[in-house]
């Protein structure tokens, strides 16, 4: 009878433990029908994104990319810009300086990329085909169409027989590429230190294609002027090469700015510059 009761527990323990063994097992098996799980996934930046799309468009004809410190000296920012001390332009470009120890040199945050264009002259001597995309600071007070912190992409061309129809020629190509080949370009006199002649660059608004009215009556986004300044630009002002040993008897170029919030700003529709700076999900989510 006592073997008759091990025999009954022992079958029992066994079984137990095989029945354990298996609903374990069950409980790791991976049922590969289930749905995978779905992992968020960033994007670039919008800002980021137009970027690209302007260095495609300069890459195809034969611009190579460069950038540099955000951080500058007044000489790098101003000086060899043709922007000497108390230039009224400075005052335009609202500054912010670095509190350094006193008797330190001088530094400040870059107004716009164009030191880097020096930086580029010094280090490398004509053919220069170069656009430098960054960030820039100017103290503005913050609203929906300024910041004190914006994006630039700046252009520049200097070689021995460079003229103003290469340089309208190269605007008009870059407006194409990224607008399409129906938006139309016009050129205005301005004035800028370190170009001569130096001019602004509008495009045929893109919203109402240059009538200036839509269905709904006046165009919003030009105000019924049916063009939108884009650019400004223009030939390298000689002065400019004498602080980077150039010859300006030989060499001649072009330069061009375009600000790349309101560039994006325009092409997306978006009526706030704060939200490139706010990484609101739900605004990020619209570019993926
Ligand atoms: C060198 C020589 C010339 C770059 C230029 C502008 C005109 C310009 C603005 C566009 C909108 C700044 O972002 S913005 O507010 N830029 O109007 N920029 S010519 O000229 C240069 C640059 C470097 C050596």
């Amino acid at each position: 009878m006592r073997s008759y009761v091990d025999a009954k527990i022992e079958e029992r323990r066994v079984a137990i433990e095989v029945g354990a063994e298996e609903a374990a097992s069950a409980k790791d098996r991976v049922d590969l029908s289930l749905p995978g799980v779905v992992r968020p996934l960033g994007s670039r930046h919008l800002i980021r994104q137009v970027f690209q799309e302007i260095e495609d468009i300069f890459f195809s004809i034969g611009f190579s990319v460069v950038d540099g410190p955000e951080i500058e000296t007044p000489y790098y920012n101003f000086e060899a810009l043709n922007i000497p001390e108390f230039h009224p332009v400075r005052d335009d470009m609202d500054t912010f300086y670095l509190e350094l120890p006193k008797g330190a040199p001088g530094l400040l945050l870059r107004t716009h990329t164009s030191p880097m264009q020096i930086r580029t002259m010094e280090k490398q001597k004509p053919p220069v085909r170069v656009i430098v995309p960054g960030r820039v600071y100017r103290r503005d007070n913050p609203d929906a169409t300024h910041s004190f912190a914006f994006h630039q992409v700046e252009g520049l061309a200097v070689d021995t027989d460079i003229t103003f129809c290469d340089f309208t020629g190269t605007i008009e190509y870059f407006v194409k590429q990224f607008f399409g080949p129906s938006v139309k370009t016009r050129f205005r006199p301005s004035y800028f230190p370190f170009t001569e002649p130096s001019v602004e660059f509008d495009v045929s608004c893109v919203f109402c294609g240059g009538n200036g009215t839509t269905s709904s009556g006046t165009c919003g986004k030009c105000k019924g002027a049916g063009w939108i300044e884009l650019f400004g630009a223009g030939m390298v002002d000689p002065a400019v090469y004498g602080f980077v040993g150039y010859d300006p008897k030989k060499v001649t170029g072009f330069a061009f700015g375009i600000g790349i919030d309101r560039l994006a700003m325009l092409k997306y529709g978006i009526d706030d510059i704060q939200a490139f700076f706010q990484n609101d999900v739900r605004f990020l989510k619209q570019f993926p």
